[in-house]
């Protein structure tokens, strides 16, 4: 494919795959995430497995001037993105509005939404410049419906599929593609993440069921931006076949 491609949240699950599967077809990649060891392990590892190029940079996603300046000062070799992956995100807590934290809520809007918002409005000049892009945003099933204790995640991921279809309507006239992939539950640390380090919690998520795994996502984020420049996958919503809806599982 010999894309370059900017994947947030490249340190862990659905992005650290899109990594692989990208570089395997000889992208140039480049890494955001705040944790640096992960970052340099992966970027060790995707070289030496797949002569590529790669370029990590340690950022959190909620801050704006750090993200601004993180794209100005990207190399002159990985500054024509071909391919945006807003995927860095998070779910912190699952509980009844009236119990839950608001700092929790602060981190998920800041992360999902605003993170999103501060990469995208950073690369999109660089995309609308060189006339072609695409922007691929990771949604999810908890955008599509609200499931009980879900409120804010649930929230930040129906902004990202309202914000999809935003920026679709605004670059429609600079020929960049946007596309949202919306997984159900993929088996990541994203269930780690949401219940503050406790695995039997987080593993109790998949038990019973074949989850979807973040390669088969990264499969589908793979496809859709493979597709020749005349065609947009808009939206893709993509469960496991054990799951019928947010909260419809069915375990053995
Ligand atoms: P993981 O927890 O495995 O990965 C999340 C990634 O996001 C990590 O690389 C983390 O890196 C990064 N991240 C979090 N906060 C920030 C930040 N402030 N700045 C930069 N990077 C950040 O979870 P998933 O792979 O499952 O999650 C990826 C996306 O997929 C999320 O948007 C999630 O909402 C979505 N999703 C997940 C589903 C699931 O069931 N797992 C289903 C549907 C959607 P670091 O900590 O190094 O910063
Ligand atoms: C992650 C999937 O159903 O846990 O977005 O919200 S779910």
């Amino acid at each position: 494919m010999g894309k370059i491609v900017c994947i947030t949240g490249a340190t862990s699950g659905i992005g650290r795959s899109c990594a692989f599967r990208f570089a395997e077809s000889g992208c140039s990649i480049i890494l955001i995430g705040r944790r640096s060891d992960r970052l340099s392990e992966i970027e060790t590892d995707l070289k030496s497995k797949f002569e590529i190029q790669v370029h990590s940079i340690e950022l959190d996603v909620t801050n704006r001037q750090n993200v601004v300046d993180a794209v100005n000062s990207l190399p002159d070799r990985f500054r024509e993105i071909d391919v945006l992956i807003n995927n860095a995100g998070l779910a912190l807590g699952l509980e009844p509005m009236q119990d839950g934290n608001p700092e929790n809520w602060d981190r998920m809007i800041d992360t999902n939404v605003k993170g999103l918002l501060n990469i995208s409005h950073a690369v999109m000049p660089l995309m609308i410049k060189q006339g072609r892009g695409h922007i691929i945003n990771i949604g999810s099933i908890a955008g599509r419906e609200v499931y009980p204790k879900g409120n804010v995640y649930c929230a930040t991921k129906a902004a990202v599929d309202s914000l999809t279809r935003a920026m679709r309507i605004d670059l429609l006239p600079y020929g960049i593609r946007v596309t949202q992939i919306a997984p159900g539950a993929v088996e990541t640390e994203f269930s780690l993440v949401r219940f503050n380090g406790d695995a039997q919690k987080a593993n109790s998520v998949y038990n019973g069921f074949e989850p979807l795994h973040p390669d088969d996502v990264a499969d589908v984020v793979f496809y859709a931006a493979g597709l020749p420049p005349h065609i947009n996958i808009n939206d893709l919503l993509l469960m496991p076949t054990a799951q019928a809806a947010a909260t419809q599982i069915h375990r053995t």
